[in-house]
């Protein structure tokens, strides 16, 4: 019993990131939003900490990471993010190229996808060790 309305629960975690506008109201509304997705509970925040550009001169990014239990499906769940990224005025832009706000599926449980719209992990994890150092504040461990 319970087997078919039991969703299964998967342990993400979820890039922040800004650097255009008040870059601290874009990530604590990001994380309300994220908080009030159904099938989303928030479970931990890394501090958010100033970091340097990758790619083009642009102004410095402040980052984070947030660990979630989901039961949104892998694109379901970028979906959702894709609207709060929408929601809180994010453009189309360049790659990495400046952003109001930058939400990016980091890990989805164990899971490796590679798909159209989503590579998880996400390839940048091993270039940033502000990722890394803010991954494990939010409780990844490997
Ligand atoms: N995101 C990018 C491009 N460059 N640089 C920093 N420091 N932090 C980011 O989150 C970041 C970036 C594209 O997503
Ligand atoms: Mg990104
Ligand atoms: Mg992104």
């Amino acid at each position: 019993m319970g087997e078919i309305n039991s969703s299964k629960k998967t342990l993400c975690y979820i890039g922040l990131g800004s650097n255009v506008g008040n870059r601290y109201e874009h990530i604590l509304q990001a994380l309300e939003l994220l908080q009030d997705t159904d099938g989303v509970k928030m479970l931990r925040v890394s501090a958010l900490e100033e970091t340097k550009p990758v790619g083009p001169p642009q102004p410095d990014y402040l980052n984070g990471v947030a660990a979630i239990e989901t039961t949104l499906a892998p694109l379901d769940l970028l979906d959702r993010l894709q609207a709060i990224e929408k929601q809180l005025g994010r453009e189309h832009i360049e790659k990495w190229g400046p952003r109001t706000i930058d939400l990016d599926i980091l890990y989805y449980g164990d899971e490796t996808i590679t798909h159209p719209r989503l590579t998880v992990p996400h390839p940048e994890i091993a270039q940033r060790e502000f990722v890394q150092r803010e991954l494990k504040q939010a409780g990844y461990h490997g």
